[in-house]
């Protein structure tokens, strides 16, 4: 399901070759390691900043992601979604370039202790709903029906407001409107964000997304990562500790700290809530991204 190079939808700038890329942009530090090769901080001629993903050890797989990333967000636009600018796929070298995103990984900022502190509620609440709107976008949208697969804290980037966008489409797949879901034998992902049904018997659906989103929900209120993938009432795992907290009405001891703080604890506590169905065991059982939107906003009722 790998797209020919003709049937990319290419984005705005598409240079010919590594040459020509390079005589456009500079290239300046290294930000990190990606799913497939290395990212770097750079400038394009008008001085805006970007980052740039390339593609160096060519192996099969990575390259076929490398396509895949490309012909899907060649047509994303969305401003919860990160930016593709640009790429340069001829040749040996292939590069994605992107829009830059000052205050990079969620990541970092929810589980890193000094920097939690300057995340509070209300920026927390942002990025929630920013998620959220970026995901309902992708399966909504009737051109695109895109199931993203590797939702987690590591690919949502902040911009300087602290508008959270959704990265790393290497492991998206277009869904075409059937919502019952498709299966794989090459399960790919990362385990704590991973549904049941998708790590035990590769079957995927927007559900799945569902489910990572209900995991990061849990993350961003509480600090904590979800370790590993067991069943939901698992003391040990995050969902399970979430999950207990809730039913015995200790919901306020999940929340990190800066959270607790500064937060409008209603509003949390609904925010945990839709978090916890969204993990539900059961794809059935969870909601839509787009009544996921709704029940954040608090237009429904929530279903007890
Ligand atoms: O967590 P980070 O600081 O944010 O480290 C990773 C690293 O590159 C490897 O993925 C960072 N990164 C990726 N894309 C971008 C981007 N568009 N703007 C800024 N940083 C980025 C990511």
């Amino acid at each position: 399901d790998v797209p020919n190079e003709e049937d990319l939808e290419l984005p705005l700038i598409s240079f010919n070759d590594t040459a020509e890329a390079t005589s456009n942009f500079s290239i300046d530090n290294k930000l990190g390691e990606g799913g497939y090769g290395p990212v770097f901080r750079g400038k394009l001629r008008d001085g805006q900043e970007i980052a740039v993903k390339r593609l160096s050890k060519v192996s099969r797989q990575g390259a076929d992601q490398f396509k895949n990333e490309i012909s899907l967000i060649a047509k994303l636009q969305h401003r919860n979604l990160v930016k593709l600018l640009g790429c340069c796929i001829q040749g040996d070298e292939k590069m994605l370039i992107y829009e830059y995103m000052p205050n990079r990984s969620l990541d970092s900022f929810i589980f890193d202790k000094g920097q939690s502190y300057s995340l509070d509620w209300p920026k927390r609440c942002k990025i929630i709903n920013g998620i959220a709107r970026g995901l309902l976008y992708l399966h909504q949208d009737s051109r695109l029906r895109i199931i993203h697969r590797d939702l987690k804290a590591s690919n949502i980037l902040l911009d300087y407001e602290m508008n959270a966008k959704i990265s790393d489409f290497g492991m998206a797949r277009s869904f075409g409107g059937d919502e019952t879901g498709a299966s794989t034998g090459r399960v790919v992902g990362t385990y704590g964000y991973m549904s049941p049904e998708y790590a035990i018997d590769g079957i995927f659906s927007v559900k799945s997304d569902v489910f990572s989103f209900g995991v990061l929900v849990l993350e961003i209120i509480s600090g904590k990562r979800n370790r590993g993938f067991v069943h939901p009432d698992h003391k040990l795992n995050l969902l399970g500790h979430a999950w207990k907290l809730f039913t015995e009405g200790q919901a306020e001891s999940l929340m990190d700290t800066p959270v607790r703080d500064s937060c409008d604890l209603s509003e949390v506590l609904r925010f945990t809530q839709v978090g916890l169905l969204c993990v539900q065991q059961s794809p059935e059982d969870r909601p839509s991204m787009a009544s996921a939107v709704l029940m954040l906003s608090s237009e429904v009722a929530l279903p007890q």
